[in-house]
């Protein structure tokens, strides 16, 4: 085998890490509504907030498909200093251990969002955290969602109904990460209304996504990982 091939068999051998696509679940709100409570399980939208998941309504149309995430409460009824309403998924990244344990690994997150406006108390801002844990799921029954390893990156976004606005963060994990926790959040930038009571007019996410990828430089590093593994094989050449 003539190195070129076996350099471009190394290549192929490190894309075969899956990237590029989404691994949300129901990242558009089409397949399920919104459960209550911190995340028990991998693989769907949850609060303690309450938001709904609705259809067009309020002048505003879903970004992709027929569903978006209404956010409602930042808190219980009449809690009165609560002023973020966070909607989470956790997500699984098992799957890409031996990646994310080069330290080379990067998420990308990105996600829609969209408001009416009211009058100048209508709160204007969004945000997408994603959270790095290195236990199992079932930590969070105890530990709550406070993440060791966080990024947040927040948006401003216009009064025209009829537009949606992106927001999005790409970063590299940790080495030690086992799964994340991504959350949503409407935040209440302008007025702290009481929980409960309308606390926002109409505030909407649509088409969050998230993927893992390697970072740029990683490819090459592995395609030589693997050339040298061959190199190593008896017979095949001498090692130094
Ligand atoms: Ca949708
Ligand atoms: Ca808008």
């Amino acid at each position: 085998m003539k190195w070129s091939m076996l350099l471009c068999w190394c290549c192929v051998a490190a894309l075969s890490v899956p990237a590029g696509a989404t691994i949300l679940a129901n990242g558009g709100f089409e397949e399920a509504d919104c459960a209550q409570g911190i995340p028990t399980a991998f693989g769907y939208w949850t609060g303690n907030d309450i938001a709904e998941v609705v259809g067009p309504e309020n002048g505003i149309r879903p970004f992709e498909g027929t569903r978006m995430l209404r956010f409602i409460t930042t808190g219980g009824i009449g809690n009165a200093t609560t002023v973020t309403s966070n909607i989470d998924q956790a997500v699984d990244l098992t799957p890409w251990s031996s990646l994310i344990e080069t330290g080379r690994a990067e998420l990308i997150v990105s996600g829609w969002f969209n408001r009416i406006h009211v009058d100048d108390w209508t709160d204007t801002l969004f945000g997408i955290e994603v959270g790095a844990y290195a236990g199992s799921i079932e930590d969070l029954a105890s530990t709550g969602l406070n993440p060791p390893y966080s990024r947040t990156v927040w948006l401003e976004t216009d009064r025209a109904p009829d537009t949606w606005e992106l927001v999005g963060k790409k970063f590299v994990l940790p080495d030690w990460t086992r799964f994340v926790v991504v959350e949503i959040m409407a935040h209440e930038n302008m007025y702290n209304d009481i929980a409960g009571q309308g606390e926002f007019h109409g505030h909407y996410a649509d088409m969050i996504s998230l993927e893992i990828v390697p970072e740029p430089g990683t490819l090459l590093l592995l395609a030589l990982g693997g050339l040298s593994v061959l190199r190593a094989a008896p017979g095949r050449s001498r090692v130094r």
